[in-house]
């Protein structure tokens, strides 16, 4: 009998402990482009003949990265009014230069995470944040220096790091307070996963095309969907 009752209070308190882990949900959907797809130009790698050779293709700006059914990615979603004190994770972030690219295109990074830069392509690039609220960075980083790491102290929200050697080379950071956040890939999807129960806005930008904004209800331990559609905006 009394082992019985252990196990009793064994399964009472594991179910607290789940019920305590499961008050958060996961936030997901689509993003997909409206309207007719501008025409852009390859990006002109030329310029240095090292970019060049490193790709067989044309290369196009990833401004506009469309899949199937005009599904987009590099676009950066978030939840917004997340409170709480949520801590920086132990691994980096990490922004690649590769192929003459920054890899990737966009992304986030938590207050005191370490953002690491990476050379993969034995080239010299010049790496140069500009950010408003944190300090800025400038940086040389030839062939031979292939990492440099920094962090960011503050919120920001979308701040755009850019290649003083190589002018098509964009990438842009969001300097995050909480982990809600996720970028799209060519497919469009996201999956924001963890989120506290409750009601937010789901925030989805551009760094073209601007931001569109939708509101959830995250229960406990379930699934909400929401997709975004972007358009030029009219004139
Ligand atoms: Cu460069």
């Amino acid at each position: 009998m009394r082992f019985g009752r252990n196990l009793f209070a064994l399964a009472t308190v594991s179910a607290l402990l789940l019920s305590a882990t499961a008050v958060a949900g996961t936030v997901t959907g689509t993003v997909k482009f409206e309207g007719n797809a501008p025409k852009l130009r390859p990006l002109k790698m030329d310029a240095d003949p090292g970019c060049a050779k490193k790709h067989s293709t044309p290369q196009m700006p990833e401004v506009l990265a469309l899949g199937d059914g005009n599904t987009m990615g590099n676009i950066f979603v978030y939840v917004k009014g997340v409170s709480g004190n949520f801590p920086a994770p132990s691994e980096a972030a990490v922004l690649d230069q590769k192929g003459c690219k920054y890899v990737p295109h966009v992304m986030g990074v938590m207050v005191g995470q370490t953002f690491k830069v990476l050379n993969s392509d034995g080239l010299l690039h010049n790496v140069h944040s500009l950010p408003k609220v944190n300090q800025s960075f400038n940086r040389a980083m030839p062939a031979t220096v292939t990492e440099a790491e920094y962090t960011f102290d503050k919120e920001e929200f979308m701040f755009k790091i850019k290649c003083d050697v190589h002018p098509w080379m964009g990438a842009y950071v969001g300097v995050m307070t909480h982990p809600f956040f996720d970028v799209t890939g060519t497919d469009g999807k996201f999956e924001i996963s963890g989120v506290p129960a409750g009601n937010y806005e789901i925030e989805a930008w551009h760094e073209k095309l601007g931001t569109k904004t939708s509101t959830v209800t995250v229960g406990d331990s379930d699934t909400q969907t929401v997709d975004f559609a972007m358009s030029v905006p009219k004139k």
